[in-house]
């Protein structure tokens, strides 16, 4: 045993003497690009690492008060409304695999939902929320939709301009929900009204005094008539159901931002 030792331990260091002689023959120059290359690839593959664990996951439900967003939320997360939903006073979020995903088989991304109370005491709760955003769900009544019209056109206009959505081009989805019923509006009609409203918003807003004016960025081209195609930000519509459980469109929506 003590024999076998000493011999692995003679082999040992004539491997090292070898590998001395070898480096002692390699130009130094030779051996700091070699060491150089080490360090930057060893940087390189820990970064990426590190960009791919930070890639966001967040979804923010966002819209006017009784829109649906509380009932779409339960949808996403049990396929179920939990019959019926009250005015939330606080946000609602969670971070769980999909319902329509649970019978799919592999490693699936969770995706962190936060639903956002259209109250408008509670919407500076949304800038919590927004910087980590990888998408922003803007749910319309598409029912009760013309009563609202300004208002949830004022509450997209504020979303579209905040220096936290615009800088980092956070992609939304006008969400048109309530399409059970029969008289419910068509997406082309609520995307049409809203580019209509806002481009009023636009003129009327422009015309405050600058020290009023809050909003970091403006919307559009001057001189053109609004269209949610000159935003920066990429402006999508969809159609919703939350009440019968209709939600694969903006199942789509989440996972082309946030990737299973
Ligand atoms: N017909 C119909 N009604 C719906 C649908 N989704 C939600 N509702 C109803 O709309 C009302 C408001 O829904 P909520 O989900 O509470 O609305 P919310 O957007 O969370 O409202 P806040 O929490 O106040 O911001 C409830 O009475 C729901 O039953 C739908 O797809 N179709
Ligand atoms: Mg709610």
């Amino acid at each position: 045993m003590q024999q076998e030792l000493e011999q692995w331990k003679e082999q040992i260091s004539h491997l090292l003497n070898v590998a001395n002689d070898y480096l002692r023959e390699v130009p130094p120059n030779q051996l700091y690009a070699a060491a150089a290359i080490v360090v930057f690839t060893t940087l390189l593959l820990l970064s990426l690492r590190f960009l791919k664990r930070t890639k966001s996951n967040t979804i923010v439900l966002t819209g006017l008060s009784g829109s649906g967003k509380t009932v779409i939320f339960y949808q996403l997360r049990d396929g179920s409304t939990h019959q019926g939903t009250v005015t939330s006073m606080e946000p609602n979020e969670d971070t769980f695999i999909l319902h329509g995903e649970t019978t799919k088989k592999g490693k699936i991304k969770p995706v962190h939902i936060v639903d956002v109370p259209g109250h408008s005491r509670l919407r500076p709760k949304l800038d919590e929320y927004l910087p980590q955003a990888a998408g922003i769900v803007f749910v319309v009544d598409a029912l009760d939709f013309l009563p609202n019209c300004r208002a949830a056109s004022e509450y997209l206009y504020d979303l579209l301009t905040k220096g936290s959505v615009v800088r980092k081009k956070i992609p939304l989805l006008i969400l048109c929900n309530k399409t059970d019923k029969v008289t419910a509006h068509t997406k082309e009609f609520i995307r049409r009204q809203l580019e209509k409203e806002i481009d009023k918003l636009r003129a009327s807003r422009s015309a405050v005094s600058d020290a009023d004016v809050t909003n970091e960025f403006t919307l559009g081209e001057p001189g053109e008539p609004f269209s949610f195609t000159q935003c920066s930000n990429t402006v999508t519509t969809a159609d919703a159901s939350g009440l019968t459980g209709e939600i694969s469109q903006l199942e789509e929506f989440i996972r082309e931002h946030v990737k299973p």
